[in-house]
């Protein structure tokens, strides 16, 4: 019996067989943890969520930023759903994509398993969390993507900010756990989150740090890992073990053993092709880009790619597929 953690799939279903194949995965006794972004990109997100589909009662799944994206578009009309990448478009116009929505609409923003010892979120967690309070916020989340309201959600959840504030309420709130769930990589010591800085470390600006490097940081008592941050590259420190290793961009997908005393990494070679990167996002209008005279352009662009490493990093866009360019 084994324990395998898989990093982004992004829509790379063969890389994701290949890699079950190389950790001989057996569903009779062996469990498979997903970091979530399931799909996108790819070109076989349908396979492959229905294959994790298939898994689900080997499977964990805690939902990435994609997935979340994935939803929303679910919820469009058809009109809508044919303006989407036609990754997406097979999936949400595919005649099982009311069960596999259904599916992935149930599932976990953190996941915790005391007993082996690990949490599994997609992106991070904020400063000040421990990981009870992670999973207290997720499920404040999950409760309502399970519910009767889990819709308007979906719609609403687009959108930066406001950064985590305990005494947020409504909407802002639940936008920000899943911000903060699901899209972190740097943020600030109080937690303000950078959605435009994606390269790896020592590319940032000065005031912000990898997530679980922030100074003031809550003690965790169980080992995390996660996806998300493909610039990262494989990362275990202190505690944390990032595995996004970007099969997507010709990188590649990794697995690591959660059980057991060693930690036990395999990796296979990512997609033959790797995804064209996504289009920098387009400046916002309301913030010229120059502004004379004014603290010397402390604020910074959102030029999509800028510090993603070059080659096959490219943390991407965080929410492609949503109408609006915050995302
Ligand atoms: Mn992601």
């Amino acid at each position: 019996m084994a324990v395998w953690a898989i990093g982004d799939l992004q829509g790379c279903y063969d890389t994701t067989r290949r890699l079950l194949d190389r950790i001989r995965f057996d569903p009779a006794v062996d469990r498979l943890w997903f970091c979530g972004d399931l799909v996108n990109r790819g070109g076989q997100s349908l396979e492959t969520l229905r294959l994790v589909h298939s898994l689900r009662a080997n499977a964990t799944v805690v939902l990435g930023n994609h997935d979340l994206s994935l939803l929303a578009i679910g919820e469009r009309r058809e009109e809508e759903k044919r303006k989407v990448n036609p990754d997406l478009q097979r999936v949400v116009l595919a005649d099982d994509a009311d069960e596999l929505l259904g599916w992935l609409r149930g599932q976990d923003l953190v996941h915790v398993d005391r007993e082996l010892g690990w949490l599994m979120v997609h992106a991070g967690l904020a400063p000040k969390w421990t990981t009870h309070v992670a999973r207290k916020h997720a499920a404040e989340v999950e409760a309502v993507l399970r519910g009767p309201d889990y819709a308007k959600l979906l719609r609403n959840m687009y959108g930066d900010g406001p950064s985590w504030n305990p005494r947020l309420q409504g909407n802002d709130r639940l936008r920000s756990i899943i911000n903060i769930c699901t899209r972190m990589r740097y943020c600030s010591p109080r937690g303000r989150i950078s959605f435009e800085d994606k390269g790896a470390p020592g590319t940032q600006p000065p005031g912000l740090y990898p997530w679980f490097s922030v100074p003031g940081r809550a003690e965790r008592d169980l080992r995390v890992v996660c996806g998300h941050w493909s610039a990262l590259g494989l990362h275990i420190s202190g505690g944390v073990h990032a595995i996004d290793t970007g099969a997507v961009w010709g990188g590649k997908l990794t697995a690591l053993r959660l059980d057991g005393e060693d930690l036990q990494v395999v990796q296979v070679p990512g997609r033959d092709t790797p995804a064209s990167p996504p289009r920098a996002r387009t400046p916002r209008q309301d913030a010229p880009r120059r502004e004379p005279g004014r603290q010397g352009g402390r604020r910074r662009r959102g030029h999509g790619n800028r510090g993603a490493t070059g080659g096959s990093g490219g943390g991407g866009q965080d929410a492609p597929p949503a109408p609006q360019p915050g995302s």
